[in-house]
């Protein structure tokens, strides 16, 4: 990779970091509802992964997904503007935090249901494999979602069809609260070998070695030699989700954790051993912090959506009697797949 692609993964890291303490201050202030879940310390995971695919791979991930919505062609405006619920979010403002998605660059979303994606994943990569697109589907999901019945039936039919698809276990040690050896009795590796499933082990703090066994894995399915699956350790440095008092983990660990954070040791081990200046890096720094600022005022100054768009995606005909504010809603003529016309 040469100098600007090392910046760029940099930038991209650095975007997310930004991004993700922009929200959880946006969510004190009250100006984002509902749930969000932030990916601070697993940066290198996304952005890593993301690099070494092409654009139109097809990508599906659970809710911890605004680093996925950012590397994978949303503006941070649109996503921000999807967090505060607005018509110019990446959803028009109807998904929120967890869903955020990305249709025309093959970003399938942000699933909040756990191991509910998988399953969705596979069908994507053995769609992909049936029409010869040639096209490969990386499934990222959480630790906690290898428990969950969807998982061994995603990777049974995956390695069954020898599916073009990639699981990736963003393995930041817990679900929730709960640590891994609670969670599950078998190390992670057995869960793939159980299907006979080509897996690795990959370092999630360190970008490059993220995309390196992506590149690995992307060839194999890009090549017809089936599924594989990747154990990324990796930590995640807020609780669970805003809502998260966060008292399972002790501080010690959290900052041992720190001590490896993906950003500064790739600007440390990498870029300024390459001749990258710290003078540059701060360039990059300053521009990310604009960016980020500039997509919190768009989000607020963005509209909400409009209330008689409030039923599209939900009917597929309009239902008669439905009440918005008291008075009773009068649907535009019909709708088909959720657009008036
Ligand atoms: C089917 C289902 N069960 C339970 C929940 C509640 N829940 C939300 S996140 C979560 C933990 C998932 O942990 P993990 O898969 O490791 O993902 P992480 O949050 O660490 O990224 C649980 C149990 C849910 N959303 N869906
Ligand atoms: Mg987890």
């Amino acid at each position: 990779m040469d100098k600007d692609g090392l910046l760029n993964l940099y930038r991209q890291m650095q975007l997310i970091r930004a991004f993700e303490d922009a929200s959880a201050q946006q969510y004190t202030r009250a100006k984002i509802g509902g749930f969000l879940h932030l990916y601070n310390g697993q940066e290198a995971v996304a952005v890593g992964a993301s690099s070494a695919l092409n654009p139109d791979d097809d990508v599906v991930c659970n809710y911890r997904d605004h680093g996925w919505g950012l590397v994978r062609g949303s503006t941070a405006r649109e996503v921000m503007a999807e967090l505060f619920g607005r018509a110019t979010g990446t959803t028009g403002g109807r998904g929120g935090s967890m869903h955020v998605a990305n249709v025309k660059h093959h970003f399938w979303g942000g699933y909040g249901i756990v191991g509910a994606h998988l399953p969705l994943a596979t069908g994507l990569a053995v769609a992909a494999q049936y029409l010869g697109t040639g096209r490969i589907t990386l499934c990222s999901m959480g630790d906690g979602s290898t428990n969950i019945g969807t998982f061994h039936a995603a990777l049974n039919w995956a390695k069954l069809w020898n599916a073009p698809i990639i699981f990736m276990v963003e393995n930041n040690q817990y679900a929730m609260g709960t640590p891994y050896e609670i969670h599950s009795p078998v190390p992670m590796s057995r869960k793939a070998a159980s299907y006979d499933m080509y897996s690795e082990d990959v370092d999630g703090m360190d970008v490059m070695a993220v995309r390196e066994a992506l590149c690995r894995v992307a060839d194999r399915a890009r090549t017809g030699q089936g599924p594989s699956f990747l154990n990324v350790i990796t930590y995640r440095y807020r609780g669970h989700s805003m809502a998260d008092p966060d008292v399972q983990r002790s501080k010690e660990e959290i900052n041992l954790w720190k001590q490896r954070d993906p950003i500064t040791s790739f600007a440390s081990n990498v870029l300024l051993k390459k001749g990258v200046t710290t003078a540059e890096l701060e360039a990059i720094d300053a521009a990310v912090e604009a960016e980020v600022d500039d997509a919190v005022k768009f989000a607020d100054a963005s509209p909400e959506p409009a209330r008689d768009t409030l039923f599209n995606y939900v009917y597929q005909q309009p239902v008669e009697n439905m009440q918005i504010d008291g008075s009773l809603f009068k649907p535009p003529t019909l709708y088909r797949n959720g657009h008036a016309r």
